[in-house]
């Protein structure tokens, strides 16, 4: 495993339940992502579309958009449909476990829907890490392709490491302190430690996001996803508050 694709995991239905976990879990280890397309089914992906497009729509539903309105998530969207629920998934749920060593604590599943917006900067809002103090384990799964114009995950290998966030210090000046990222690192970092995940619909993403990452600005169609947010302790109160609770009457 020394490659950058080999952060892909194509050989899946091949291996047992064990040796899969340990193959993702390796990955995201060595390289902070894993990725294993088309993991979920293609009925599973339309389905979770019309729910999320369903649930967009409706007004008793807490929705979050960022200012361009290109980023519509919703927050909590398995309390509605508990079959969007993707931290039930087996190898999902053993392999977050298993790099928090301990079971999920507390955590919910956001709906992405991504548009294209004039000046839009992307899912996330530009470069950054979700944390800078510790690891943070989120699986995220495309529901329609995706390719680079309509907002891939972007991750520069290798960043999420102690030592490999003192290296960006001491070799590119990105502060260890630095969550979101000051610097373009395009034009920072070797451009051969940055991949962009792109992907049929179903295809499934477990990424530690303390390294350096971004959605790419769409610039053209839309992008469905959901993503995994996992805590060992509870979900802190500030965005808490934003998450849906109950089922709606
Ligand atoms: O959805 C994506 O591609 C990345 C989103 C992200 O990094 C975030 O919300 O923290
Ligand atoms: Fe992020």
């Amino acid at each position: 495993m020394h490659g950058t694709v080999d952060y892909i995991l194509t050989d899946l239905r091949r291996r047992s339940l064990p040796d899969a976990v340990e193959a993702v879990l390796e990955r995201v280890r060595y390289f902070g992502l894993c990725m294993i397309p088309e993991y979920y089914s293609h009925q599973f992906c339309e389905q979770a579309v019309g729910i999320i497009r369903a649930h967009e729509a409706n007004r008793d539903v807490d929705i979050w958009r960022d200012a361009q309105g290109s980023d519509t998530r919703i927050m909590g969207i398995e309390a509605f449909q508990s079959e969007l629920d993707i931290r039930k998934d087996v190898l999902v749920g053993r392999v977050i476990a298993s790099l928090y060593g301990q079971p999920p604590g507390s955590g919910f599943i956001t709906s992405g829907h991504l548009l294209f917006r004039p000046g839009n900067l992307g899912s996330g809002g530009g470069w950054h890490r979700d944390s800078v103090h510790s690891d943070q384990f989120k699986a995220l799964v495309y529901l329609t392709d995706v390719n680079s114009d309509n907002g891939p995950f972007q991750y520069y290998l290798n960043t999420s490491s102690e030592n490999s966030l003192a290296e960006l210090e001491e070799h590119y000046d990105i502060p260890v302190t630095e969550n979101r990222i000051s610097c373009d690192p395009t034009s920072v970092l070797p451009v051969d430690r940055l991949v962009e995940v792109c992907g049929p619909a179903g295809s499934l993403i477990i990424s530690n996001t303390r390294g350096i990452h971004r959605g790419k600005p769409i610039q053209s169609n839309e992008r469905f996803s959901l993503t995994s947010y996992h805590w060992k302790g509870g979900i802190p109160a500030h965005i808490d508050k934003l998450v849906n609770k109950s089922c709606l009457a």
